[in-house]
């Protein structure tokens, strides 16, 4: 592995405690959720860039503002990252799914929230992560209201810009994200120069969607009776897909497919046969959150399908390419960043429940687990919708709520195997 600790130093990262994460991830986790018999050859570059998560990709955003170029950091599938890519920015996602930056949150935010934003928070304010040292500025949201009062304490630190999320979606609420879209490419120029041209739109729109068509291609195969590739190695891949170099990627993905092609013309399987096919639903697993994916495939299950937003919200629907004006393509971006994504942020928010059971049909899931994250109110309430359907739906249900550390890996073993059992498994 290449040494970093250089860049590691100029970005300002406290190295001593770094280490220290980097001895527990991500090589040793790697080992332990990814050394999976009969994997695809095609994995390797997912391993590769996985294994090099601070090194890899960061050496390259370096290059990139040596140039002078700016990287916008996001936390949200409701951000397009269409608006930084047509300035000429690039985006990166920065989710925070690792205990590790946890207790770094936890000094400046209430111990009661969501593990995630504890993560990002802490992760930013430890040093130890750095795509949080090398954003120009991060975007943040008002899709909940611990995030909204994070991004104040964020600001205290680094350059912030909010979109304003609307929480319904009539007809003045697309009006306001639209504008809201528009102030995001004012801001975008304003930060890199460039202009945002209808023709750079266009080009950013079509370079995204053609990483959507390709996760989307990755999904078929999960609808197979004989399942060519794991769930947790396609979480890992949608992972990537957040912070990855958006044409590099899509082109491995299809690499990988193409393969995944050949493995299902011969009706290979990663799965024993008869392994209960389940669909997860519920809050986002950020990278290195594998916890669950590996809990079900190790007990026997298959993971078919991620009703979440490191899953299917962020891939399923593309956005339409036919527009010619600036207006016209925002006016596609707001539809689908604000229309096709079913966050439990907005009410009502039918069309999830009505996405959750048409994905179980369609991915022929035998159960669905509803996953929470701990202290996250608006997902844990839309529980109770959720799973109220999907028994009403005759789909058996389980719903859990966890967080970032193992302490409850044992509980959720003897729950899952048990929900596992009852399926037939
Ligand atoms: S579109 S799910 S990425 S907001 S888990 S921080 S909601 S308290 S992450 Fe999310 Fe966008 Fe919605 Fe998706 Fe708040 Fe809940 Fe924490 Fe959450």
């Amino acid at each position: 592995m290449a040494d970093y600790r250089k860049m590691w130093e100029d970005l300002g990262m406290d190295v001593k405690t770094h280490d220290m994460l980097c001895e527990a991830l991500p090589g040793a986790v790697i080992e332990v959720y990814f050394s999976q018999e009969n994997r695809p050859v095609g994995m390797d570059y997912f391993n590769a860039v996985v294994a090099e998560i601070h090194g890899l990709r960061p050496a390259e955003l370096v290059e990139h503002k040596k140039k002078g170029g700016k990287v916008v950091g996001t936390f949200c599938i409701h951000v397009p990252d269409e608006v930084p890519v047509a300035a000429g920015a690039i985006a990166t996602g920065l989710c925070s799914g690792s205990q590790f930056w946890v207790p770094g949150g936890e000094k400046k935010l209430p111990a009661a929230t969501c593990p995630l934003i504890k993560a990002s928070l802490g992760a930013r304010f430890d040093r130890t992560c750095p795509f949080f040292r090398l954003a120009d500025i991060f975007v943040g949201e008002t899709t909940c209201d611990g995030k909204k009062k994070a991004w104040e304490i964020l600001a205290e630190d680094a350059p912030m810009y909010i979109m304003d999320i609307p929480q319904m979606k009539r007809p003045k609420d697309y009006a306001h994200w639209n504008d809201e879209i528009f102030g995001y490419i004012r801001r975008m120029e304003e930060l890199t120069g460039n202009t945002v041209t209808p023709e750079k739109l266009h080009d950013a729109i079509v370079l995204l969607n053609n990483k959507r068509k390709a996760l989307q291609r990755l999904a078929e195969f999960r609808k197979l009776e004989n399942i060519p590739i794991s769930g947790k190695d396609v979480l890992l891949i949608t992972q990537i897909a957040f912070y990855d170099d958006p044409a590099r990627i899509t082109s491995m993905i299809n690499k990988l497919c193409d393969e995944l092609d050949e493995r299902a013309k011969k009706g290979v399987s990663v799965f024993k046969k008869g392994a209960k096919r389940i669909l997860l639903t519920g809050t986002p697993l950020s990278i290195p959150n594998w916890k669950l994916h590996h809990i079900i495939e190790s007990l026997g299950g298959a993971v078919v399908c991620e009703e979440m937003c490191t899953g299917i919200r962020y891939y399923e629907k593309c956005v339409d390419e036919s527009g010619k004006t600036l207006d016209e393509m925002v006016t596609a971006l707001t539809e689908r960043y604000m229309g096709a994504i079913h966050c439990a942020c907005f009410t009502p928010n039918r069309e999830r429940i009505d996405d959750i059971k048409r994905l179980a049909r369609e991915y022929k899931a035998d159960g669905v687990i509803d996953v929470n994250l701990k202290f996250c109110g608006i997902y844990d309430t839309e529980g109770f919708f959720v799973e109220r359907e999907l028994k009403e739906a005759g789909i058996p249900v389980l719903g859990i709520e966890t967080d970032y550390t193992d302490q409850d890996a044992e509980q959720l073993k003897t729950r899952i195997g048990a929900f596992l059992e009852m399926l037939g498994n």
